[in-house]
């Protein structure tokens, strides 16, 4: 592909006459916004090691008292994209959330969808739509685009979770907001517990609902299993793998990012193919080498990290005699919405 003109090749006058008049010659950056084969990213390998960040998040306990701060939450962001926009990729954010015993996050409602995976603790307890849904270890709690959300800890031990949002992406469409509510009333119906069985889903009189994701929680415990299951049926199987879906649909579970779980057989190596979404990885259990373009991470439990899209990522289970349980969140449901989704192998 042959240079384009540079902007410097224009004659003053030229250069400040279009400026005057809210114009962009087009083929000075032409490269720059469409690159050959491969798109820019600012999404660098990064990783964050749960050990160094848990002090500083205590410590926010201290620093932030919960009516100074609604949300006590270390962002993990992204070098690549600058830190004070608060982007893990060009879709996802990351955060560790504390929560302490007897704190109450007020009720609010908002456009970017998030999730929580639970990190440590017991006791607490997040409220999604007048649903009060149990956080336990693993757990993934949905607070889908527009539900009201609060959360409450009852229990005597700090509460740490990790929120992944696509707040960038709904920034980026001039489409986030907040509306902040009051204390919900709690219904006694649960999602989990009336959708708790794969493949006999409620049908009161012969009628399915067709409405948003009924289910809000996805307790580890039956993800943990599905992921056992599958492995032992299946024992020639690489990628033991499981999508949390809604069931009434089999769809994503949500809207804009896609979320997963993934165990790696004891001593086993993976490599994941070359897909254009950006994906983070968190480790439930085990301990896990993510190979992320040159960055070899060694991750812990509760450790995370980030890959760019268009690169392939290889995990290995560093442990020979125990399954890995990895988390992973990615961006292939807003990828295939706007027909730019591509697995290259
Ligand atoms: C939010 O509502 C929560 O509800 C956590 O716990 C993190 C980050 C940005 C915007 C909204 C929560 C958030 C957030």
């Amino acid at each position: 592909m042959h240079e384009l003109g540079r902007l410097e090749d224009l004659p003053q006058d030229y250069r400040d006459e279009l400026t005057k008049l809210n114009l962009v010659p087009l083929w000075p950056s032409l490269r720059a916004v469409l690159p050959p084969n491969v798109p820019t990213r600012k999404t660098q390998p990064t990783f964050w090691a749960y050990d160094t960040l848990r002090p500083l998040l205590m410590r926010a306990g201290d620093l932030a008292p919960m009516e100074k701060a609604e949300r006590r939450v270390l962002v993990m962001a992204n070098p690549g994209h600058g830190l004070e926009k608060m982007q893990a990729s060009a879709a996802m954010y990351l955060g560790m959330q504390l929560l302490l015993p007897g704190e109450w996050a007020p009720s609010h409602r908002h456009t970017p969808n998030a999730v929580r995976m639970i990190v440590e603790g017991e006791g607490a307890w997040t409220t999604v739509d007048g649903e009060k849904c149990p956080m336990a270890r693993g757990d993934l709690i949905l607070t889908p685009t527009g539900l009201w959300h609060e959360h409450g800890h009852d229990g005597d031990q700090p509460v740490v979770w990790l929120d992944v949002l696509d707040l960038p992406i709904v920034y980026f469409m001039e489409a986030s907001y907040v509306i902040p509510g009051e204390r919900q009333d709690t219904k006694a119906s649960r999602g989990d517990r009336a959708w708790s069985r794969a493949g006999v889903v409620p049908s009161p009189v012969f009628e399915r609902s067709s409405k948003r994701n009924p289910v809000l929680r996805y307790p580890w415990a039956e993800a943990r299993a599905a992921l056992l299951g599958l492995a032992a049926d299946q024992p020639d199987l690489e990628a033991v793998q499981v999508t949390y879906v809604n069931p009434e649909t089999g769809g994503d579970a949500e809207n804009i990012l896609g979320f997963y779980s993934l165990m790696l057989r004891p001593g086993q190596t993976l490599r994941l193919p070359a897909r254009s979404p950006a994906q983070v990885f968190h480790l439930i259990e085990g301990s896990v080498q993510a190979l992320i373009v040159d960055s070899r991470f060694n991750l812990a439990e509760a450790d995370t990290c980030c890959a760019p899209g268009y690169e392939a990522v290889t995990l290995t289970n560093l442990q020979a005699d125990k399954p890995a349980f990895v988390f992973i969140a990615d961006e292939s449901p807003l990828h295939r919405k706007l027909g730019v989704y591509e697995n290259r192998g």
